[in-house]
């Protein structure tokens, strides 16, 4: 669904789900400028018990000219829209949000899709706010943001929904954080009201009430009904202690459970555990070192109807830690008698050598869809894309083992119709950004590879012998390999990658 195919409505009500928080405004603002400069008649609107009352919502609303109303619950309880009702940051139906009778019915969300009986429905829950939808709906349109005052509240309400950017992954967020104007010392104003004196004391006393596990070294907090902003702050604190390497602190907002995890071991990557906790029945990710996620009411309580929400953490953060083996492949000998011989295929791919088109020590971001690749240039270093679009960064060492660069400039269209994100190269200097892709020369395998290889049965975390920071992680199904011409040459190649990428040998 796009906005335009809402445009033939006279009479257009956007309503935030009930309690609204920055993310519902701003998209409800986004949404509600849209249509108005369309000429359509429009209401933004909340309802619920309570008005809004937190200090930098009021601020927001006030300075933003927000042209928010608050219905009450009786008055929306007896009220028939004229024309169409969107739901946004919520879905009409859901729990969060109070039912208004109305003609037609749309939902805008980024929220796990929980309401699936609405025709007129854009629910992307990888995103980290609803107000990067709003804002790429807007740009679907070609609807250009000149109003600081909406770039504000959309620029607020992702930072606020991602805990301050700290927790954000997607790089459709990232790239409306990177290009949308905004007001800094209303930001900085909001901020710093962020937080009422109650919730001091609801972070203090979560704090006295933690959960530790010293087998794996983890602290669990679960924290009473706060903004969820103070999650990650209570989960920056807990890290700072000396027996705490990775913790999660969370708690029950009105449809679910927010929650904020964070890692200071190379061992464990935040956005991988956060992904893992929400598996199934939510969403998660963010940064390597700091991380968070939602996990919808409706779907914990189908998957899990008796168990309490410390079981189900404190279980599923054991689990996570029972269930990877970790490979460290300088150290590894690896035990081949149960793979195969497999050959590599000699088929061309694409790179990049960065110290040719940056001088050495600029500041890189590479942003696929698995997030960003912050890096510096070093002298030979390379980005490699594969055949599905993948992006590796390598080492001229172990680029120059494995391919030899041509002058052929790369052809990408085989691959970027397949891409739900085109990776780009942003200068962090001069804010510039690249295609890669654009950029890339063919290179072709350097002679014959041969690797012994198998499917994983378990979940392992591979520190290769090229970067003993940062591990690759392999599901099962995945291929695990080890080159024969050095055993310490140790990887994972995903299951979809490994068939087209290696054929047997005899
Ligand atoms: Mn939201």
């Amino acid at each position: 669904m796009q906005l335009h195919d809402l445009e033939n409505f006279q009479e257009i009500t956007i309503q935030c789900h009930d309690n609204p928080d920055a993310d519902a405004l701003a998209s409800g603002y986004g949404l509600y400028l849209y249509f108005q400069s369309k000429g359509i008649e429009t209401k933004l609107i909340y309802s619920g018990p309570n008005r809004i009352q937190k200090a930098n919502l009021k601020l927001m609303v006030d300075h933003l000219q927000i042209p928010v109303e608050y219905w009450p619950p009786m008055q929306s309880m007896y009220h028939r829209l004229e024309g169409l009702l969107i739901t946004v940051d919520c879905q009409y139906g859901a729990g969060n949000v109070t039912r208004i009778e109305a003609d037609a019915v749309a939902i805008i969300d980024h929220h796990q899709e929980e309401i699936k009986d609405v025709a007129l429905s854009r629910i992307q829950p990888g995103l980290g706010s609803c107000a990067t939808l709003v804002w790429s709906m807007l740009e679907e349109e070609g609807f250009e943001i000149t109003n600081i005052k909406l770039g504000t509240a959309l620029y607020y309400g992702l930072y606020t929904d991602t805990n301050q950017f700290s927790e954000i992954y997607n790089p459709v967020d990232m790239d409306m954080r990177d290009s949308v104007i905004y007001n800094k010392a209303l930001i900085t104003r909001f901020r710093n009201s962020n937080l009422s004196l109650k919730e001091l004391e609801i972070a203090g006393i979560a704090l006295i009430r933690y959960s530790y596990n010293d087998d794996y070294r983890f602290g669990v907090i679960h924290a009473q009904p706060c903004d969820p902003n103070i999650l990650g702050l209570i989960s920056d604190f807990l890290l700072q202690v000396d027996e705490i390497d990775t913790c999660l602190v969370y708690n029950q907002v009105q449809d679910g459970y927010k929650f904020s995890v964070r890692s200071c071991i190379k061992e464990v990557n935040a956005n991988e555990l956060a992904a893992y906790l929400a598996d199934d029945i939510g969403s998660g990710g963010g940064h390597i070192d700091k991380a968070g996620g939602f996990i919808s009411m409706k779907l914990y309580e189908d998957n899990y109807p008796t168990m309490h929400s410390e079981g189900y953490f404190n279980n599923r953060m054991t689990s996570y830690f029972d269930s990877h083996k970790i490979i460290y492949a300088t150290e590894q000998i690896m035990d081949i008698s149960d793979m195969k011989r497999f050959s590599k295929v000699q088929s061309p791919e694409g790179c990049v050598k960065l110290d040719s088109l940056f001088p050495l020590g600029t500041s890189l971001i590479i942003r696929t869809v698995k997030g960003d690749i912050e890096l510096d240039v070093e002298e030979n270093m390379y980005v490699t894309i594969g055949h599905k679009g993948e992006i590796s960064v390598l080492p001229g060492e172990q680029f120059n083992r494995f391919y030899v660069c041509t002058q052929e400039p790369y052809c990408h269209e085989d691959c970027s119709h397949k891409m739900e994100y085109v990776p780009t190269l942003r200068n962090r200097t001069d804010g510039k950004t690249l295609v890669i892709a654009d950029q890339a020369k063919v290179c072709l395998p350097a002679g014959e590879t041969k690797v012994y290889a198998k499917p994983l049965e378990e979940e392992v975390k591979v520190f290769t012998k090229w970067d003993e920071d940062h591990y690759i992680l392999g599901k099962i199904g995945d291929y695990l390999i080890v080159r024969e011409d050095d055993m310490h040459d140790i990887s994972v190649v995903k299951r979809e990658f490994f068939k087209d990428a290696y054929i047997p040998c005899n």
